[in-house]
């Protein structure tokens, strides 16, 4: 691995390096992406407040976290637990479980910044687009539907957008992300995944987000538990967004709420029960209330923002998978 312009470099794809080897130059424009990272963090944080959601804090340690299985999207090298006054604990792998149990008993719509620990396979340093260690700015509504809250992220976008072009244009232009970044027309364009598939094939992640010009919806997506689905037809009530030219960068769902149907494809998809043991008994209480909600990647969208090559630049301390720096 040689080192070139502010990145170490493998075949093709330049891998951001630690603090303490940027030149002065690749120091400056670290700054200002920490600055639209600030100015992005800010908003959404002040949109979220406003539309009535409380924030929460965010935990690291729990018995149960997100399975990320099924999903074909997931890659995990390694799940890590650990032992805590003699009972197992996971690191998060997001905050679903916590976000449906605490949207259901106490807040019912509320916001978290989620660190999420995700052991990615080592050959994904090279996408560009994964990290093992990343922000996930999460959400969920009591009673509320996919459409609420595909309406309400297609205004946050938007109004991120017209925010940053008024109050971040030297720092965009400085990182020749001004004039690409344009304020979409809503609302944003949804897409069924079937007829992606059908259009594209198995890889249609890939082709669809070359071919969209501006931040599209796609529906209607198989995988974990906890994302709700119709028995009787066969479809997910969910959503991803995608970014042109980077790839998801939001996913969220209506969530399952009755225990017959949470068992039931716990069993299908080979789901241990005993890590979801209290998500289980209030579930069986019924005191699991319907909800939707999603989790958006800020890494993610702070790199398709500043029109980065590699998803690390945004982290001041870059967690790359296979690349354990100091910090
Ligand atoms: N945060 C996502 C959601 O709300 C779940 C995930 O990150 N796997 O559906």
């Amino acid at each position: 691995m040689q080192s070139e312009r502010g990145a170490y470099v493998q075949g093709e794809t330049c891998l951001p390096k630690p603090l303490e080897h940027l030149s002065k130059e690749e120091i400056e424009r670290k700054r200002v992406i920490a600055t639209i990272m600030t100015k992005t963090l800010s908003h959404l944080t002040q949109e979220y407040i406003k539309n009535g959601f409380e924030w929460l804090l965010p935990v690291i340690f729990s018995k149960s976290t997100d399975p990320l299985w099924p999903d074909p999207g997931a890659s995990i090298e390694k799940r890590i637990e650990a032992e805590i006054y003699g009972e197992m604990v996971r690191t998060t792998l997001s905050m679903i479980v916590h976000k449906i149990v605490a949207s259901s008993l106490l807040i019912p719509k509320l916001f978290t910044l989620s660190p999420n620990v995700r052991i990615e396979r080592r050959d994904r340093c090279l996408t560009g687009w994964h990290l093992y260690e990343f922000t996930q700015l999460d959400f969920e509504v009591r009673e509320a539907t996919s459409s609420d809250i595909m309406n309400f992220v297609d205004k946050l976008i938007k109004n991120l957008i017209l925010y940053l072009r008024n109050n971040a244009k030297d720092e965009l232009e400085y990182l020749e992300s001004y004039n690409r970044l344009n304020v979409p027309d809503l609302p944003l364009k949804v897409f069924d995944r079937i007829d992606l598939e059908e259009k594209y094939g198995k890889d249609w992640e890939n082709v669809f987000k070359e071919n969209i010009r501006e931040p599209a919806w796609v529906v209607n997506i198989p995988r974990e538990f906890y994302d709700y689905e119709d028995f009787s037809t066969g479809r997910w009530d969910n959503y991803d967004l995608f970014l042109p030219k980077y790839g998801e960068v939001l996913s969220g769902s209506r969530r399952e709420w009755e225990y017959s149907k949470i068992i039931r494809k716990m069993e299908r998809d080979n789901i241990r029960r005993e890590n979801f043991t209290l998500l289980l008994k209030l579930a069986r209480e019924g005191k699991i209330k319907p909800s939707a909600g999603a989790g958006l990647g800020v890494e993610r969208l702070v790199c398709w923002i500043v029109g980065s090559k590699h998803i690390g630049e945004v982290q001041i301390f870059p967690k790359i998978p296979g690349l354990v720096y100091d910090l």
